[in-house]
């Protein structure tokens, strides 16, 4: 296949998973609106529909939450193909949601689909819903002055070993049967194990049990991780979302003064031990033993560190394609499960564009040549092997696709 040809693939893909107004990651394996998929998918459909990319974002925004919270998944339709839907999410909202969110990229997508595509009016009816979004987050999850999640979910790298220390002392014991569908759908050996599910499922569970009140959650909840890759994205979604307010005339302080309050956070993520940015579980204080590429995601932030680069550097090194998602030298790499070793376009997508803002050209050339040599060798899936390049996961994937046409190709 020629790059012509992929083009007009990914705009298949994209135009072939839209449901109307939203787009869902990939058929059978997630059949509904996912919050930073869908953010991605607006930046894809901008660099051939921009009117089409602006509705998608709107679509999610009409799933926000009074709280400002903007869910992790919308269930806009049922569909049996899901497991938990939103009989076990039970947060009772119009349309159903989940009872979490996920990283907020959308400011900065958006910032970048107006500078591509224009679109002001869209923009500036976005706005007062973004910055509800941040204000949330800095309301309900920044602790100690960094971003944290309260459930590997909501960080969006699910079974990344950064999760470790906080998922030990979750109890998945007493959830009760429950039937899995993810695994019919890809390779068992590439998902997440059982013990990690019942512990997925304790956590909603506990969030269900409390009417999803987040000051239950954060107080009593199981699980709270400070997450380096979440705290670095709203730094820069911050700033990106100060920009916005520049450009319509509205005030910046807000944003601009969350932004350098998480970056007065950050010495409380750094990890003297490993020399780099790491996942701390909030109620232990014990750091995750590896490093993530939600560390290299300080690249995205504009976060300069010379020990950290080092580390970051000779990660990179120890792959042939991509930032890794753990650290190939660690013993919990593996590079074909998950969020646990393989590289995922999206995520190199959002650290180029901390290299490119940087003037970084050299580095943003090699994570974009070696991103399409995954996806022109292997098609549009999830992830990849960062040592063989092998196709992982679901195929026909829409991240994938829209990060191909906006960044990659
Ligand atoms: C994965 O997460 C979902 C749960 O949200 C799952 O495994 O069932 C993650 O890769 C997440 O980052 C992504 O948004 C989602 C849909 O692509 O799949």
């Amino acid at each position: 296949m020629t790059d012509d040809d992929l083009d007009a693939a990914a705009r298949a893909i994209l135009t072939g998973n839209d449901r109307g107004g939203y787009t869902i990651p990939t058929a059978g394996l997630y059949p509904f609106q996912w919050n930073w998929d869908s953010a991605f998918a607006a930046w894809g459909f901008s660099t051939f529909d921009p009117d089409r990319a602006w509705t998608e974002l709107e679509t999610l925004f009409s799933g926000q939450w009074g709280t400002g919270m903007v869910p992790h998944i919308i269930f806009h339709r049922d569909d049996e193909g899901y497991f938990p839907g939103p009989d076990v999410w039970r947060t009772g909202t119009t349309p159903p949601s989940s009872g979490i969110s996920q990283p907020p990229v959308a400011a900065i997508l958006a910032r970048m689909i107006h500078a591509r595509a224009g679109g002001t009016e869209r923009l500036r009816a976005l706005y007062p819903r973004l910055l509800a979004w941040h204000r949330w987050w800095r309301d309900w999850r920044c602790v100690e002055g960094v971003a944290c999640v309260t459930h590997p979910w909501e960080s969006g790298r699910d079974n990344c070993p950064d999760w470790d220390p906080g998922m030990a002392n979750v109890d998945g014991s007493q959830v009760g049967p429950y039937q899995r569908r993810d695994t019919g759908h890809v390779d068992a050996s590439m998902r997440p194990g059982k013990e990690d599910y019942d512990r997925y499922l304790a956590m909603v569970q506990f969030g269900r049990a409390c009417g999803w009140d987040q000051a239950t959650i954060l107080k009593d909840g199981p699980f709270l991780m400070a997450d380096p890759a979440i705290t670095f994205i709203l730094i820069r979604a911050n700033r990106d979302l100060a920009a916005i307010a520049g450009e319509l005339g509205e005030d910046p302080a807000e944003p601009l003064a969350w932004a350098a309050e998480l970056e007065d956070g950050l010495p409380g993520i750094w990890n003297d031990d490993l020399q780099a940015y790491c996942a701390r579980d909030m109620q232990t204080g014990t750091f995750a033993r590896s490093i993530s590429s939600g560390a290299a995601l300080g690249l995205l932030a504009g976060i300069e560190n010379r020990a950290m680069e080092e580390k970051l550097g000779a990660i990179w090194d120890r792959v042939r394609y991509g930032i890794p998602s753990n650290d190939p030298a660690s013993d919990s790499f593996d590079p074909r499960r998950y969020w646990r070793g393989p590289t995922w376009p999206v995520v190199n997508a959002l650290i180029a564009v901390g290299l490119n803002s940087a003037g970084r050209t050299a580095e943003e050339h090699r994570l974009r040549e070696e991103t399409a040599a995954l996806i022109r060798q292997g098609g549009f899936f999830e992830y990849f092997d960062p040592i063989d390049g092998t196709a992982c996961g679901g195929d026909r994937f829409t991240w994938t696709a829209a990060i191909w046409l906006a960044w990659a190709s």
